[in-house]
C-alpha cells in the first residue's frame, strides 16, 4: 500500500475540485486532486457554457483567466421568444452593468488542468475505487481517501475531503443513512443537445417557448454553435436525424429560424432535468460542493457558477483555517452556501416551468405559464427580477 499526506484531499476534477484546488495553491495550501476518468475524458465532456461576472472574476484572480479574457464572448443581452416572436433583453443596463461571458466548461476545465500540470501539482486520473474514511465528527481517527491506481492500493492521508465528484459521486453516497436531507424534483422531459461546426447567426443566446416545445440557440465561439430543444426524457435519437433536429429548432425558433446555420454536427446528447439539494453540505470533515450537492436544470444556466460559488466559499473558509487558525467559516460554509443555492434553484425552476410545455395533463398549467412568461416579457420589472438573477446573485 502506497501512503501519502496532504492537507485537503479533493474527490472530483470538474469545475469545483479544480477551482478549490487552483485558489488553495494560490494561498500555499496543498492539495491533491482524484479523478476517476481520463484526462482526455474530462477535457472533452461537453456541458456548460455561460459564465457568471462572479465565475469569470475568480478564474482571472486564480490565474487562469488570460485565454477566457481573449476568447470569451461577452454577453449584455439574452433573447426570450413566445410563439415565434422575439424580445431582448438588455441584461446590462437592467443590472448596472453586469455582463455573463460565453465561455465553454470544456475550455475552462482545460485551462485548470494545463495550469496544475504546468505548476508540477498533483492530479491523480484514472482513480479507481476511491473511497473516503475516518472523516466523521469526533471519530479520533485521520480522513483518508482510499483508492487504487494501476493495480496498486493508495491511501491519502488528509485534514479535510472535499467531495467535488458529481451527481453520480462517492461522497455525498458514503455518508451514513439520515445525515442529509434531499430535496428532489424530476421534470416530464428532457433536452436533446447537438453542438454543430456553424458560425452562430445570433448576437444573443434566445430562450424560446413555442407550442411544439422550449429550444435555445446557444453557442461556443464564433465557429461553433450549441442547440438545444425539448424532449421526451427516454427519447430514441434514432427517431431524430440530423434534418429533424434542423427542422424542429427552425419551427421552435419562429421569427428567429433562419438564424439556424446547419453544419457538422461533432456531439449529440439528451440531458435529463432535475432539480435536487442534499443539505447541510457537511459531514465532520467532509464538505461536498458543486453538483455533488445540488443540481439545476440547466434553463438557468446555473450549475456550473454555482459549483464556482460554493468552492469560493470552501476555499474562504479553508484559507481562513489554515492561516488564521479560525474554524468560523467551515462551521459557516454550508449554510452561506445554501442560501445561494437555495435562490438559484428558485430561478432555474421558474425559467424551466415557463419555457417548456409540461404535457396534456397539465392543461391548466401550461396555460398559466404561457400566461407568465406573456407577463413578463410585458413588464419591465418582471424582466428587471429576471435579468438580475440571470447575470447572477451577489456572492
Ligand atoms: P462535475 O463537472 O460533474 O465533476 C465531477 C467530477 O468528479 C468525477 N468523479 C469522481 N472522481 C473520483 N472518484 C469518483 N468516485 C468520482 N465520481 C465522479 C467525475 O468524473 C467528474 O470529473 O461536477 P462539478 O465540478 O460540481 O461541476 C458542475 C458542472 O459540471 C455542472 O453543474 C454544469 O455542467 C451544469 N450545466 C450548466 N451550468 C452552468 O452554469 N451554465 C450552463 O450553461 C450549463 N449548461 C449544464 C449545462 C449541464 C449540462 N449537462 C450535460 C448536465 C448544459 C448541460 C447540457
Ligand atoms: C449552453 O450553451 O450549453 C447553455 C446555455 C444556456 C443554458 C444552458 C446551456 O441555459
Amino acid at each position: 500500500m502506497a501512503r501519502q499526506r496532504t492537507q485537503v484531499g479533493i474527490v472530483g476534477a470538474g469545475p469545483a475540485g479544480l477551482v478549490l484546488a487552483q485558489r488553495l495553491a494560490r494561498h500555499g495550501i496543498e492539495a491533491v486532486v482524484l479523478e476517476r476518468r481520463d484526462r482526455a475524458y474530462v477535457e472533452g465532456r461537453i456541458r456548460a457554457g455561460v459564465l457568471e461576472q462572479h465565475t469569470v472574476d475568480l478564474l482571472g484572480e486564480i490565474g487562469v483567466g488570460g485565454r477566457l479574457a481573449r476568447e470569451g464572448l461577452v454577453h449584455d443581452g439574452v433573447e426570450i421568444c413566445l410563439d415565434g416572436r422575439r424580445t431582448r433583453l438588455d441584461m446590462s443596463a437592467m443590472t448596472g452593468g453586469k455582463k455573463v461571458t460565453v465561455y465553454g466548461q470544456t475550455e475552462v476545465t482545460k485551462d485548470l488542468i494545463a495550469a496544475r500540470l504546468a505548476q508540477d501539482l498533483p492530479l491523480v486520473f484514472e482513480a479507481e475505487e476511491v473511497t473516503p474514511l475516518g472523516y466523521a465528527e469526533g471519530s479520533g481517527e485521520t480522513p483518508r481517501l482510499a483508492y487504487r491506481k494501476d493495480g496498486e492500493d493508495h491511501e491519502l492521508a488528509c485534514d479535510f475531503i472535499a467531495g467535488c465528484d458529481g451527481f453520480h459521486g462517492v461522497c455525498r453516497a458514503s455518508l451514513p443513512a439520515g445525515a442529509l436531507t434531499f430535496y428532489e424534483r424530476t421534470y416530464p422531459f428532457a433536452w436533446l443537445g447537438i453542438l454543430a461546426k456553424a458560425p452562430p447567426a445570433s448576437d444573443e443566446l434566445i430562450y424560446a417557448r413555442s407550442p411544439r416545445g422550449f429550444a435555445l440557440y446557444s453557442m461556443r465561439s464564433p465557429e461553433v454553435s450549441r442547440l438545444y430543444i425539448q424532449c421526451r426524457p427516454d427519447e430514441d435519437l434514432e427517431e431524430w436525424p440530423l434534418p429533424r433536429i434542423w427542422e424542429e429548432l427552425r419551427l421552435r425558433l419562429g421569427d428567429a429560424g433562419h438564424l439556424v446555420q446547419e453544419g457538422e454536427v461533432t456531439d449529440v446528447g439528451v440531458t435529463p432535468m432535475r432539480s435536487f439539494v442534499a443539505e447541510p453540505m457537511r459531514h465532520g470533515r467532509l464538505f461536498l460542493a458543486g453538483d455533488a450537492a445540488h443540481i439545476v436544470p440547466p434553463t438557468g444556466a446555473k450549475g456550473l457558477n454555482l459549483a464556482v460559488a460554493d468552492v469560493r466559499y470552501l476555499s474562504d473558509a479553508l484559507i481562513e483555517h489554515y492561516k488564521e487558525g479560525s474554524d468560523a467559516g467551515l462551521a459557516a460554509y454550508s449554510e452561506r452556501a445554501i442560501a445561494r443555492i437555495w435562490k438559484a434553484q428558485r430561478f432555474s425552476w421558474w425559467m424551466t416551468s415557463m419555457l417548456h410545455n409540461f404535457g396534456p395533463d397539465q392543461a391548466f398549467e401550461d396555460r398559466v405559464r404561457q400566461a407568465e412568461l406573456e407577463y413578463v416579457l410585458s413588464s419591465e420589472a418582471a424582466l428587471t427580477t429576471l435579468a438580475e438573477n440571470y447575470v447572477g446573485l451577489p456572492i
